[in-house]
């Protein structure tokens, strides 16, 4: 999509601070983190939203949540324990409309969100 900022990140047009780039999924720091570890996970292609992605049904959801896991691994917050967040639609707080898991951990997270 040639409007969308996800879709520049992952072409590199636009600069990100990539932690990893597996198959078809990119994670990178979130520029506004709300915990010491705060990254984005997304698929390379295409999709507005977690129900688009899951829709695809072509094992890509899959892969991304494997992703997010590999991310909590490398952040060394596995262990102590993690959130995989999608906001999905406007009324979730979703701003970026290319599906992203959010990656957050390294503090304790209280339940439920704000
Ligand atoms: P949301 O779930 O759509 O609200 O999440 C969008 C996230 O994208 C949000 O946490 C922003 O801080 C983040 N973000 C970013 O990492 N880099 C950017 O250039 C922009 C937003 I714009």
């Amino acid at each position: 999509m040639t409007d969308c900022l996800f879709c520049k990140i992952v072409a590199k047009q636009v600069p990100a601070d990539i932690v990893m780039e597996v198959g078809r999924a990119l994670a990178f720091r979130d520029i506004n983190p709300q915990a010491p570890t705060h990254v984005l996970v997304v698929p390379k292609s295409h999709y507005e939203n977690a129900a688009a992605l899951a829709a695809a049904d072509d094992g890509l959801a899959d892969d991304l949540l494997k992703a997010c896991h590999a991310v909590a691994v490398q952040e060394g917050v596995a262990d102590a324990g993690y959130r995989v967040v999608f906001n999905t639609g406007h009324g979730a707080g979703q701003t970026v409309f290319h599906v992203h898991a959010h990656v957050l951990g390294g503090r304790d997270l209280t339940w439920p969100p704000g």
